[in-house]
Protein backbone atom coordinates (compact mmCIF):
# COMPACT_ATOMS: atom_id res chain seq x y z
CA UNK A 1 0.00 0.00 0.00
CA UNK A 2 1.04 3.52 -0.66
CA UNK A 3 2.58 5.42 2.49
CA UNK A 4 -0.51 8.04 2.13
CA UNK A 5 -3.16 5.00 2.90
CA UNK A 6 -1.39 3.19 5.40
CA UNK A 7 -1.19 6.70 7.17
CA UNK A 8 -5.07 6.68 7.39
CA UNK A 9 -5.64 3.03 8.57
CA UNK A 10 -6.01 4.07 12.05
CA UNK A 11 -5.48 1.89 15.40
CA UNK A 12 -8.49 0.47 17.32
CA UNK A 13 -8.56 2.22 20.68
CA UNK A 14 -10.86 1.06 23.55
CA UNK A 15 -12.60 3.70 24.95
CA UNK A 16 -14.94 1.72 27.51
CA UNK A 17 -13.36 3.54 30.24
CA UNK A 18 -11.35 6.95 29.80
CA UNK A 19 -10.01 8.17 32.64
CA UNK A 20 -8.67 12.06 32.43
CA UNK A 21 -6.02 14.31 34.55
CA UNK A 22 -7.07 17.19 35.83
CA UNK A 23 -4.44 19.77 38.07
CA UNK A 24 -6.11 19.88 41.35
CA UNK A 25 -5.27 15.84 41.35
CA UNK A 26 -2.27 16.08 39.45
CA UNK A 27 -0.05 17.95 42.31
CA UNK A 28 -1.43 15.63 44.32
CA UNK A 29 1.64 13.37 46.08
CA UNK A 30 -0.45 10.18 45.48
CA UNK A 31 -1.00 11.03 42.02
CA UNK A 32 1.20 8.83 40.18
CA UNK A 33 0.05 5.73 42.42
CA UNK A 34 -3.20 6.41 41.76
CA UNK A 35 -2.22 6.12 37.97
CA UNK A 36 -0.75 2.86 38.33
CA UNK A 37 -3.98 1.67 40.34
CA UNK A 38 -5.88 2.54 37.17
CA UNK A 39 -3.54 1.12 34.67
CA UNK A 40 -3.81 -2.32 36.83
CA UNK A 41 -7.69 -2.29 37.42
CA UNK A 42 -8.89 -1.61 33.69
CA UNK A 43 -8.63 1.51 32.33
CA UNK A 44 -9.04 1.53 29.10
CA UNK A 45 -7.49 4.66 27.58
CA UNK A 46 -5.51 7.95 29.95
CA UNK A 47 -5.51 11.94 28.59
CA UNK A 48 -2.86 13.73 29.89
CA UNK A 49 -5.14 17.08 30.52
CA UNK A 50 -3.12 20.32 32.02
CA UNK A 51 -4.91 23.32 32.10
CA UNK A 52 -2.39 25.13 34.55
CA UNK A 53 0.75 24.19 33.06
CA UNK A 54 3.59 24.77 31.30
CA UNK A 55 5.56 23.48 28.11
CA UNK A 56 8.37 21.63 29.84
CA UNK A 57 6.49 20.58 32.67
CA UNK A 58 3.56 19.09 30.80
CA UNK A 59 6.20 17.20 28.27
CA UNK A 60 7.70 15.42 31.62
CA UNK A 61 4.53 14.55 33.03
CA UNK A 62 3.05 13.77 29.74
CA UNK A 63 6.41 11.57 28.67
CA UNK A 64 5.92 9.89 32.08
CA UNK A 65 2.11 8.86 31.68
CA UNK A 66 2.63 8.15 28.05
CA UNK A 67 5.18 5.63 29.13
CA UNK A 68 3.24 4.03 32.01
CA UNK A 69 0.45 3.58 29.71
CA UNK A 70 2.71 1.66 27.17
CA UNK A 71 3.49 -0.66 29.59
CA UNK A 72 0.01 -2.12 30.26
CA UNK A 73 -1.23 -1.16 27.11
CA UNK A 74 -3.55 1.48 27.45
CA UNK A 75 -4.15 4.31 25.12
CA UNK A 76 -2.66 7.53 25.61
CA UNK A 77 -4.16 10.91 24.38
CA UNK A 78 -3.23 14.23 25.02
CA UNK A 79 -5.66 17.11 25.67
CA UNK A 80 -6.05 20.42 23.74
CA UNK A 81 -2.69 20.56 22.52
CA UNK A 82 -1.49 18.78 19.21
CA UNK A 83 2.11 20.13 19.15
CA UNK A 84 2.43 17.93 22.57
CA UNK A 85 0.82 14.96 20.79
CA UNK A 86 3.03 15.06 18.44
CA UNK A 87 6.14 15.69 20.56
CA UNK A 88 5.27 12.59 22.95
CA UNK A 89 3.53 10.82 19.76
CA UNK A 90 0.85 10.13 21.54
CA UNK A 91 -2.18 7.99 20.25
CA UNK A 92 -4.68 10.86 19.83
CA UNK A 93 -5.16 14.17 21.03
CA UNK A 94 -8.54 15.06 22.24
CA UNK A 95 -9.95 19.14 20.71
CA UNK A 96 -12.09 21.00 22.34
CA UNK A 97 -14.21 23.35 20.54
CA UNK A 98 -11.97 26.70 20.93
CA UNK A 99 -8.78 24.60 19.95
CA UNK A 100 -7.55 24.15 16.24
CA UNK A 101 -9.88 22.99 13.02
CA UNK A 102 -10.22 18.87 13.54
CA UNK A 103 -9.08 19.50 9.63
CA UNK A 104 -5.75 21.04 10.76
CA UNK A 105 -5.11 18.94 13.31
CA UNK A 106 -5.89 15.92 11.11
CA UNK A 107 -3.44 17.05 8.57
CA UNK A 108 -0.66 17.11 10.57
CA UNK A 109 -1.66 14.05 12.92
CA UNK A 110 -2.22 11.71 10.30
CA UNK A 111 -3.23 7.93 11.45
CA UNK A 112 -4.09 9.19 15.04
CA UNK A 113 -7.29 9.45 16.78
CA UNK A 114 -8.69 12.53 16.94
CA UNK A 115 -11.55 13.49 19.42
CA UNK A 116 -13.61 16.77 19.72
CA UNK A 117 -15.54 18.01 22.79
CA UNK A 118 -19.35 18.26 22.23
CA UNK A 119 -21.49 20.24 25.13
CA UNK A 120 -24.84 19.68 23.11
CA UNK A 121 -26.80 18.08 19.97
CA UNK A 122 -25.80 20.48 17.89
CA UNK A 123 -21.69 20.43 18.66
CA UNK A 124 -22.55 16.89 18.35
CA UNK A 125 -23.69 16.44 14.39
CA UNK A 126 -21.02 19.27 13.57
CA UNK A 127 -18.54 16.91 15.36
CA UNK A 128 -18.98 14.33 13.74
CA UNK A 129 -19.88 15.51 10.16
CA UNK A 130 -16.86 17.54 10.50
CA UNK A 131 -15.05 13.34 11.30
CA UNK A 132 -13.75 13.10 14.72
CA UNK A 133 -12.96 9.66 15.59
CA UNK A 134 -14.72 10.19 18.43
CA UNK A 135 -17.05 12.46 20.45
CA UNK A 136 -16.59 13.45 24.16
CA UNK A 137 -19.78 14.87 24.93
CA UNK A 138 -21.24 16.65 28.18
CA UNK A 139 -21.09 17.64 30.75
CA UNK A 140 -23.86 14.94 30.75
CA UNK A 141 -24.50 15.62 34.26
CA UNK A 142 -23.58 18.59 36.83
CA UNK A 143 -19.96 18.39 37.64
CA UNK A 144 -17.71 20.18 39.91
CA UNK A 145 -14.52 19.47 38.49
CA UNK A 146 -15.12 21.79 35.36
CA UNK A 147 -15.16 25.50 36.38
CA UNK A 148 -16.00 26.33 32.55
CA UNK A 149 -18.59 23.77 31.87
CA UNK A 150 -21.49 24.14 29.95
CA UNK A 151 -25.25 23.69 31.58
CA UNK A 152 -25.55 19.23 32.00
CA UNK A 153 -27.08 17.83 28.40
CA UNK A 154 -28.23 15.03 30.06
CA UNK A 155 -28.52 11.55 28.63
CA UNK A 156 -31.34 11.96 26.15
CA UNK A 157 -28.41 13.26 23.72
CA UNK A 158 -26.67 10.77 23.48
CA UNK A 159 -29.38 8.28 22.59
CA UNK A 160 -30.60 10.96 20.15
CA UNK A 161 -26.68 11.11 18.46
CA UNK A 162 -26.88 7.19 18.48
CA UNK A 163 -29.55 6.44 17.00
CA UNK A 164 -28.82 9.23 13.79
CA UNK A 165 -25.41 8.31 13.92
CA UNK A 166 -24.80 4.69 15.42
CA UNK A 167 -21.21 3.73 13.91
CA UNK A 168 -19.78 7.41 15.83
CA UNK A 169 -18.57 6.22 18.78
CA UNK A 170 -19.74 9.09 21.60
CA UNK A 171 -18.24 8.58 24.95
CA UNK A 172 -20.15 10.23 27.86
CA UNK A 173 -17.98 12.72 30.12
CA UNK A 174 -19.09 14.87 32.81
CA UNK A 175 -20.39 14.12 36.74
CA UNK A 176 -20.48 10.49 36.13
CA UNK A 177 -19.93 8.04 39.23
CA UNK A 178 -20.75 4.48 39.72
CA UNK A 179 -24.46 5.28 39.99
CA UNK A 180 -24.60 6.94 36.91
CA UNK A 181 -22.61 4.61 34.68
CA UNK A 182 -25.66 2.17 33.64
CA UNK A 183 -28.06 5.08 32.49
CA UNK A 184 -25.00 6.48 30.31
CA UNK A 185 -24.58 3.15 28.68
CA UNK A 186 -28.36 2.24 27.86
CA UNK A 187 -28.46 5.84 26.64
CA UNK A 188 -26.14 4.40 23.75
CA UNK A 189 -22.84 5.68 25.22
CA UNK A 190 -19.87 3.87 24.21
CA UNK A 191 -18.05 4.57 26.32
CA UNK A 192 -17.31 6.95 29.59
CA UNK A 193 -14.76 9.36 30.23
CA UNK A 194 -14.91 10.41 34.29
CA UNK A 195 -11.93 12.42 36.39
CA UNK A 196 -13.18 12.81 40.35
CA UNK A 197 -14.86 9.60 40.30
CA UNK A 198 -11.45 7.71 40.03
CA UNK A 199 -9.11 10.72 41.62
CA UNK A 200 -11.33 11.25 43.89
CA UNK A 201 -12.21 8.07 45.60
CA UNK A 202 -10.88 6.75 48.58
CA UNK A 203 -10.20 3.47 46.70
CA UNK A 204 -9.36 4.30 42.90
CA UNK A 205 -8.17 0.51 42.05
CA UNK A 206 -11.70 -0.09 43.34
CA UNK A 207 -13.68 2.92 41.98
CA UNK A 208 -12.17 1.61 38.40
CA UNK A 209 -13.21 -1.78 38.52
CA UNK A 210 -16.83 -1.50 39.74
CA UNK A 211 -16.89 1.10 36.76
CA UNK A 212 -15.50 -1.72 34.00
CA UNK A 213 -18.12 -4.05 35.92
CA UNK A 214 -20.89 -1.80 35.66
CA UNK A 215 -20.10 -0.61 32.09
CA UNK A 216 -20.10 -4.02 31.09
CA UNK A 217 -23.37 -5.29 32.78
CA UNK A 218 -25.46 -2.21 31.48
CA UNK A 219 -24.05 -3.19 27.60
CA UNK A 220 -25.59 -7.04 28.27
N1 LIG B 1 -15.44 18.13 30.12
C1 LIG B 1 -16.75 18.14 30.30
S1 LIG B 1 -17.16 17.78 31.89
C2 LIG B 1 -15.54 17.58 32.33
C3 LIG B 1 -14.73 17.81 31.23
C4 LIG B 1 -13.28 17.76 31.22
C5 LIG B 1 -15.11 17.23 33.71
C6 LIG B 1 -15.39 15.81 34.07
O1 LIG B 1 -14.97 15.55 35.38
P1 LIG B 1 -15.83 14.63 36.36
O2 LIG B 1 -15.12 14.76 37.68
O3 LIG B 1 -15.75 13.23 35.84
O4 LIG B 1 -17.22 15.19 36.40
MG1 LIG C 1 -9.95 21.18 25.54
Amino acid sequence: LEKEVLTLIKPSVDLTLYVLTDDAYLNEEKFWRVVEDCLKNGVTAFQYRAKGKKGAEMYREGLRLKELCAKYGVSFFVNDRLDLGLALNADGVHLGQEDLLLEVARKHFPGKIIGLSATNYEEGVLGIKAGADYLGLGPIFPTSTKEDAAPPCGVEVIQKLKEEFPNSPVIAIGGIDREKVFEVIRAGADGIAVISAVFGAESPARAVYELRETIIRARE
